[in-house]
């Protein structure tokens, strides 16, 4: 940076140095950040486009609350970059969500100033009115709680549970709606299309924010202002406007808005209003995702996180993982659920909110009216599910393992319960990688092995997805769970013909002696590049793929018990109640006796990192399983040595 840019953000070490600045200043502070995002992301990686799109807000927010008392709540927290450089985390930004770095969301225990730990979506409202509950219980009148909430966050149940509750209480909340038209893909639904309604009301909105700003004067006088003001503003609400017709003032919100979300000046003398205005408030800001970075603005959901790229030319780097070896998993989900429903028009995909991120797009675009993005609505997305399938439909519902943990409830009562033909397949399964533990799929395995009626499985390679997918919509094959990573698998040439594989069974990968390694899913190849290593040494474990947590392979779990006294699983999931806790519960029903050693995701909070980093750190990379292995054969492995 030159020596005049980047003046004003170098003195900011926390929000106190923003009281001063006058509304110049916060025109040229929010050129600056918006340069340093850029700047940083470009060569770092992270969430892009979100961050830029609220950098006037961000600023405006830190100018006129007084935080960390005033409780700030970003919801989702992708969009908070600005925030956290603003609030003494300039210096370590470009760690962010590098292994050891600061996290990608906002995280209580990084920051005081990171009010509420977030991730997932839809929270922000209900954890605000929570925290202005507390205060007004605790007699803090003066103290702002605020949650900054997205048009597609604000999509989701959550959301509105929270906006019902919040209008019945005299607590302190306000709620921005950060309103940009954008999910990560395009956002959906008839909510959208009433924002855009109200956005483009012009004459009623200016008349709307002048009384705004007249009444939070008077508001300002004191207590019995107050009433009048209050009183003025029904009687004048109810000679223009049925106060019906606005979905928040309805639900007993103070609506506000809409406003530009990028006029800096303007969001300050506004906030700086609506702080004398007591109850429940919403604030409609428009925005543009990608704002001040050309071809983020014109293609938002590319640029929603990009990777690494050049900041001058725009161009994106492609990563290692990009090279083409072997499709992404998703890729192999997207393209294959097209080649079934192709054959099967019973087939239909649903989507809450993920269509790139699951690859659900490629289906949307070649068969649109048999594919649905429903929105940030995992429940909605599993029952909608259930309800296609009593109708004789096949619905593949595709969700992230870890925003399934939202659906539990759906998922025992509205599919299991009915044993319902919907095939769950749940991405991301396993460590997520730089999302870190809010984003972790580590739970799947257990939460889903425990539930009467379902088939549990999880391919180790693309072609196992593909006869996967294939078996679980054939006839009556009730609710099927099929669980993959993000990344890539390890088939370049995985289009091959589908095969049904039978339910339950696993298969042999390796035979050995001593020791037998179980595996679940895609960490089997570690396994199989752990055995190719032994076998260089002499030492030959037998390596067993069992597909399916449930049923599991009885038959196959009998031989294995039967030969071996040293068994090893491995699972790319939580240790407690996952797959080899499942065979640990087996060799107690049979009476059977061995050393089993679980590898798995520990009983801990996993951060973020690379995902191979995050597998090495639990110790379930290769390297571990060898390890493993090699302890478990000290005999043999003395023998190699000393000849
Ligand atoms: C429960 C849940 N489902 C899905 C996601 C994935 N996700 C992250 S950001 C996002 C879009 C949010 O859109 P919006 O709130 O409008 O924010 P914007 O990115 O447009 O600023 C989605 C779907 C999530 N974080 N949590």
């Amino acid at each position: 940076m030159d020596e005049k840019k980047g003046q004003i953000l170098e003195r900011i070490h926390s929000p106190a140095d923003l009281k001063g600045l006058d509304g110049n200043d916060l025109v040229a502070l929010s050129d600056e950040l918006r340069q340093y995002i850029i700047d940083v992301v470009s060569r770092y990686g992270g969430h892009f486009a979100a961050s830029l799109g609220v950098v006037e807000l961000t600023v405006a927010l830190h100018h006129v609350l007084n935080t960390p008392y005033d409780q700030l709540v970003w919801d989702v927290g992708h969009q908070a970059y600005g925030h956290k450089i603003l609030t003494g985390r300039r210096e370590q930004f470009h760690t962010n969500r590098v292994l050891g770095g600061i996290s990608g969301f906002p995280k209580r225990s990084e920051s005081e100033y990171d009010a509420f730990g977030v991730g997932h979506s839809s929270t922000s409202i209900s954890a605000a009115l929570g925290m202005a509950v507390a205060s007004h219980y605790k007699g803090e009148t003066d103290r702002q709680h605020v949650a900054v909430i997205g048009d597609g966050a604000m999509t989701a149940g959550l959301a509105f549970e929270a906006l019902n509750h919040a209008g019945i209480e005299k607590s302190n909340l306000l709620v921005i709606l950060n309103d940009n038209c954008m999910s990560i893909d395009p956002n959906v639904g008839a909510l959208k299309e009433y924002l855009t309604g109200i956005t483009t009301s012009k004459p009623w909105n200016r008349f709307r924010e002048d009384l705004a700003h007249v009444l939070t004067k008077i508001s300002e006088k004191g207590p019995d202002a107050l009433g009048i003001m209050k009183t003025l503003e029904r009687s004048i609400k109810s000679t223009f406007l049925d106060s019906t017709s606005n979905l928040f003032e309805a639900l007993n919100f103070r609506y506000f808005g809409p406003v530009d979300g990028h006029d800096v000046k303007r969001l300050a003398k506004v906030l700086e209003d609506l702080r004398s205005i007591p109850g429940p408030k919403l604030l409609h800001c428009i925005t543009v995702k990608g704002k001040g970075y050309a071809l983020a603005e014109k293609d938002q959901t590319t640029w929603h996180a990009p990777g690494l790229f050049d900041k001058i030319t725009g161009e994106i780097k492609k990563s290692k993982s990009d090279k083409p070896v072997a499709p992404k998993y998703q890729d192999v989900f997207g393209h294959t659920l097209v080649e079934l429903a192709e054959t099967n028009e019973k087939i239909m995909g649903i989507t809450p909110a993920m269509p790139s991120g699951s690859s659900m797009n490629i289906m949307m675009k070649a068969m649109p009216d048999s594919a649905f993005d429903v929105g940030i609505a995992e429940q909605h997305a599993v029952t909608f599910s259930a309800g296609l399938a009593t109708q004789g439909m096949v619905p593949f519902c595709n969700i992230y393992s870890s925003f399934m943990q939202r659906a539990y409830d759906q998922v025992i009562h509205d599919v299991a319960l009915q044993k319902l033909n919907v095939v769950f397949c749940l991405d991301r399964a396993g460590l997520a990688g730089a999302d870190g533990p809010t984003h972790h799929g580590a739970y799947d395995l257990a939460y889903m092995r425990c539930i009467p009626n379902l088939i549990v499985s999880a391919p180790m390679n693309e072609e196992e997805l593909r006869n996967l997918m294939y078996t679980a919509q054939l006839e009556d094959m009730g609710p099927f769970v099929i669980r993959y990573p993000r990344g890539q698998g390890v088939m370049p040439d995985w289009r091959r013909p589908f095969k049904s594989i039978p339910i339950g069974k696993g298969r042999q990968v390796f035979e050995g002696e001593d020791v037998a390694i179980l595996t679940i899913g895609h960490i089997g190849n570690e396994a199989v590049k752990a055995c190719v290593q032994l076998n260089e040494e002499g030492i030959y474990p037998a390596l067993y793929d069992l597909r399916f947590v449930k049923p599991l392979d009885e038959e196959l779990l009998h031989g294995v018990f039967g030969k071996f006294k040293k068994i090893i699983t491995v699972e790319d999931g939580c240790i407690q109640g996952g797959m080899g806790s499942a065979v640990l519960e087996f060799m107690a029903d049979n009476q059977y006796q061995a050393h089993v050693t679980r590898l798995g995701i520990p009983d801990t909070i996993i951060e973020h990192g690379e995902q191979a980093e995050l597998w090495g750190i639990c110790g379930y990379d290769a390297s571990a399983i060898k390890e493993q292995v090699l302890q478990l054969s000290v005999g043999r492995k003395t023998g190699a040595l000393a000849v």
